[in-house]
């Protein structure tokens, strides 16, 4: 069986070259309330360059790893979309003194509101010198479903529902083989969403007919989903089995999953799939 792909070794940090995370409340902080948790508009975009001559601009901020680990190389970015449970990690270059302000902005997506600063950062007077971001940085193998692959599809047609149904922790909605790799196409009827899945990584095919961001390349788990859109997914499954312990898919956005927007999916040996049990005993008290 193919194995999961497993990221690399993470970037060591130089000295004047700072990696940051984005600040988005929900990011850092993921216990806030669910008002903080939900102000997750993206893009974030990093602000207060424009007081630079570009002849003295130094360079921006750069991808360098998102969900599943580094990239194959960074990526220069202004502005990135990052939803609730994404991550992504940054190296930053400043010019001594130079101070930059993190922003949220909600540009019209539906999944939080309004623009609003994240992280002043001002750095110091006299900075040392940083080597440059390295220009490769992991291999990334492709997830390759193979010919014939298991495509399954899950529509989002409202806030609280996949494919029609709610979040039952009894009920079992798919059941996958061990070791698979399946192509996961995910419909949006409505607003935005987000699409987690755990325990696997994936690559994002497509989002509606176009390759994903640069940044958003490589492996992840969790994938934005805009309005009226179709998302297409390479999922690697893991090789471990429990018939009985189920793996959730939800949409991350944490009013839309704690409204039932959820399922649940098993690992199985495979050719066992069709003796496996729909329904399971509940535990009480979660
Ligand atoms: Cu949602």
């Amino acid at each position: 069986m193919a194995p999961v792909p497993r990221p690399g070794p993470r970037l060591r940090r130089p000295h004047s070259t700072s990696p940051i995370r984005c600040g988005c409340p929900r990011f850092f902080t993921p216990s806030r309330t669910r008002t903080a948790y939900d102000a997750s508009s993206c893009p974030c975009r990093r602000a207060g360059r424009e007081s630079w001559p570009a002849s003295r601009r130094p360079p921006g901020a750069h991808v360098i790893a998102n969900d599943g680990g580094l990239l194959g190389a960074p990526v220069e970015v202004e502005e990135f979309s990052l939803t609730p449970g994404e991550r992504a990690e940054f190296i930053v270059t400043f010019a001594p003194g130079e101070q930059v302000v993190l922003r949220t902005a909600g540009n019209g997506v539906d999944i939080g509101e309004g623009d609003f600063d994240l992280l002043k950062l001002i750095a110091a007077k006299d900075l040392k010198p940083a080597p440059d971001v390295p220009a490769r940085l992991a291999p990334l193998t492709p997830i390759t479903a193979p010919a014939g692959a298991r495509v399954r599809r899950f529509r989002l047609s409202g806030h609280d529902a996949i494919n029609g149904k709610e979040m039952d922790m009894a009920r079992i909605d798919e059941v996958v083989p061990a070791g698979a790799v399946e192509i996961w196409e995910i419909e949006n009827n409505v607003y935005s969403h987000n699409f987690h899945i755990h325990e696997v990584a994936f690559q994002v095919l497509e989002m509606d007919g176009s390759p994903p961001p640069a940044y958003a390349a490589g492996y992840k788990d969790t994938v934005y989903v805009p309005a009226k859109s179709v998302v297409r997914l390479a999922v690697q499954f893991g090789d471990f089995i429990d018939p009985a312990s189920p793996y959730m898919y939800h949409c991350h956005i944490l009013r839309h999953e704690d409204s039932g927007m959820m399922g649940q999916f098993v690992i199985v040996a495979p050719g066992t799939e069709s003796q496996v049990s729909l329904t399971i005993p509940t535990h009480t008290g979660h």
